[in-house]
């Protein structure tokens, strides 16, 4: 059920999730269908606008998955909506201050932990919950606010951020965080440049027993990410999902 990814993630537990730009939800429900953990829903660089995201959560529910939805940056209406939607999680961008990440919790937890507005539309079906009480009673617990690290100030005020209460988790965004670091020189996910950034990450949210998330890129980096402590990492992006699957079918062939 929807609640499954936050129960196994605060349990300890390690989730490699699909990112997935495509907004046709057939695209999510094939990738749902392989054996990754949940899938992420890109609405601020990937296509996915409100309406595939609606019926990406159903699809991707349909294959016995979890979803994450990324929301555009300061979107925190989309947040509840995609939670509304029944996703099991949200990433929010660029959440570089304490203001950024209550604002995000407060749209993301019901009170007493935020200001989530009541009408959870298409999760009390998704949560397998049919019962309006009990669904207030683990929606906030059972649900996963994300908040991506992805600059100077960001770090500057990690510890702060990670303290919010109704903040889940961190995820770095390596693109962005060696962008802003280095001052707009270059954009690199494997720059050294972000190498002590991203294991004080994983320092910092295991000592308050929250969530170290990151955008995992290839095959070896996201294993170097689960292996240095991340819990929550993704790998690849769509389109080179299909690609690598239509050149891994044409190689066999021969
Ligand atoms: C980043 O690396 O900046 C991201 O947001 C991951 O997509
Ligand atoms: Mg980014």
């Amino acid at each position: 059920d929807a609640f499954a990814l936050a129960t196994r993630l605060r349990a300890g537990g390690h989730a490699t999730i699909a990112w997935v730009g495509n907004p046709e939800p057939l695209v999510a429900e094939a990738i749902a269908r392989s054996a990754f953990d949940a899938v992420t829903l890109d609405m601020q660089h990937g296509l996915a606008d409100t309406a595939s995201v609606m019926r990406g959560i159903t699809a991707v529910a349909g294959a016995g998955k979890p979803s994450i939805v990324r929301v555009p940056v300061g979107d925190f209406a989309m947040a509840s909506r995609a939670l509304d939607f029944g996703a099991s999680g949200v990433i929010a961008p660029m959440i570089n201050t304490v203001a950024d990440a209550r604002a995000f919790a407060d749209f993301m937890k019901y009170p007493p932990l935020g200001r989530r507005s009541w009408g959870p539309t298409r999760a009390m079906t998704l949560a397998g919950v049919d019962d309006a009480q009990h669904y207030l009673k683990s929606a906030n617990a059972g649900t996963l606010a994300l908040a991506m690290i992805e600059t100077r100030e960001a770090l500057d005020n990690l510890e702060a951020i990670l303290d919010v209460e109704g903040i889940d988790g961190v995820f770095i965004g390596p693109s962005d965080l060696s962008l802003t670091l280095s001052g707009g020189a270059f954009v690199d996910q494997h720059h050294p440049i972000i190498d002590e950034p991203v294991r004080r990450v994983v320092a910092a949210a295991s000592a308050r027993g929250k969530i170290a998330a990151i955008f995992g890129g290839a095959p070896e980096r996201a294993r170097a990410m689960r292996d240095l402590g991340f819990r929550l990492v993704s790998l690849g992006i769509d389109p080179a999902y299909t690609t690598l699957g239509c050149d891994t079918m044409l190689k066999a062939m021969g």
